[in-house]
């Protein structure tokens, strides 16, 4: 029998969410969606049940799996009632809002594994063939990861924090998870005043660093890049562009907008990967746990408040 999936959120992820599991993802059905705009949640629907909020939605005797792609204050108690009633639950990142919150999931889940949060781009084919090639020792011991993480613009409602909080998160995750490693000190460099553009050093706890640069209003396009570097070789992303236009003595190749197209392929597997994980009781290897999520808000949190000076000490917060 398939899985049937409720989806807390209609807007830009829970809306992508919802088509996926009504249309592509096998093994599933989409049986109700939730969110406060009637109009967004009956959009969004494909004919599944239609509530106003997460909470009886989570309740329903119809729904045996939840995803939360509700706004981020909500995620808490959304996933704190999945887990009281014993239902699994993909939760969008951030797990939650603050370190308190997570570490209240992370002791609710011990031993029943039932959340799962959404790094997707552990599912990103680039992504996971450049950790194949790592982990074969195709490039020798790894000593630096280059990242590139540009968005085509700032949502208006991003502070001075989300650069960090809601973007420059994805690098966290994927880098510890690449490189099986925690972090141990940042060094930040904002450029210019406009507040969006940070130059990030990571260290790691094996000795690799990581760098990020983040650029929140690139204007060209939603562009995102990374390259490991190590003693014997190199391995890096090609460009994501499938086609390559050529015309009047020029090559051109396309930028998605945004990292829905981007990344369409990893939401996809990691949607999958959860749902046959739920359906045949297995652990979804590679997928982030309620920890991860934990040591991601963790990590943020402490880049966050290093920001005005500069850098300082990481440990993971547990
Ligand atoms: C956005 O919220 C995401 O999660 C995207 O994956 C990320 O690339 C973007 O920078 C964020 O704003």
């Amino acid at each position: 029998m398939s899985l049937a999936v409720g989806v807390i959120g209609a807007g830009v992820m829970g809306g992508f969410h919802a088509r996926l599991f009504a249309e592509e993802i096998s093994g599933a059905r989409l049986v109700a969606v939730s969110d406060p705009d009637p109009g967004r949640a009956g959009a969004s629907a494909y004919g599944a049940q239609v509530f106003a909020e997460g909470l009886p939605l989570i309740e329903s005797d119809a729904v045996e799996a939840v995803l939360v792609a509700a706004p981020d204050t909500a995620h808490h108690d959304l996933v704190m009632a999945a887990i009281r009633l014993g239902k699994p639950v993909l939760c969008e990142k951030p797990l939650a809002s603050t370190v308190a919150q997570c570490r209240e999931i992370v002791e609710a889940d011990a031993g029943r594994n039932l959340v799962s949060v959404g790094f997707m781009r552990r599912f990103d084919p680039a992504y996971r063939e450049m950790k194949a090639a790592l982990d074969a020792g195709r490039i020798g011991a790894p000593l630096l990861i280059h990242c590139l993480h540009r968005n085509r613009e700032a949502p208006r409602w991003f502070d001075g924090s989300m650069i960090v909080t809601n973007a420059m998160v994805h690098e966290i995750d994927i880098c510890r998870w690449l490189l099986d490693t925690e972090y141990t000190s940042a060094s930040l460099t904002q450029i210019g005043d406009a507040g969006d553009m940070l130059l990030a050093e990571l260290h790691t706890d094996r000795g690799a660093v990581v760098s990020v640069e983040m650029f929140t209003n690139a204007a060209y396009g939603y562009h995102v890049h990374a390259e490991i570097v190590g003693r014997e070789g190199t391995v890096a992303m090609a460009e994501p562009a499938q086609v390559r236009l050529r015309r009047g003595g020029a090559m051109q190749a396309g930028y998605s907008p945004d990292w829905i197209g981007r990344f369409a392929d990893s939401y996809r597997l990691q949607d999958q990967a959860w749902v046959r994980a739920c359906r045949f009781g297995q652990p979804c290897e590679d997928m982030a746990t309620a920890r991860d999520g934990l040591l991601a808000t963790g990590y943020c949190q402490q880049l966050v408040e290093h920001l005005p000076a500069g850098g300082g000490p990481l440990a993971p917060r547990m």
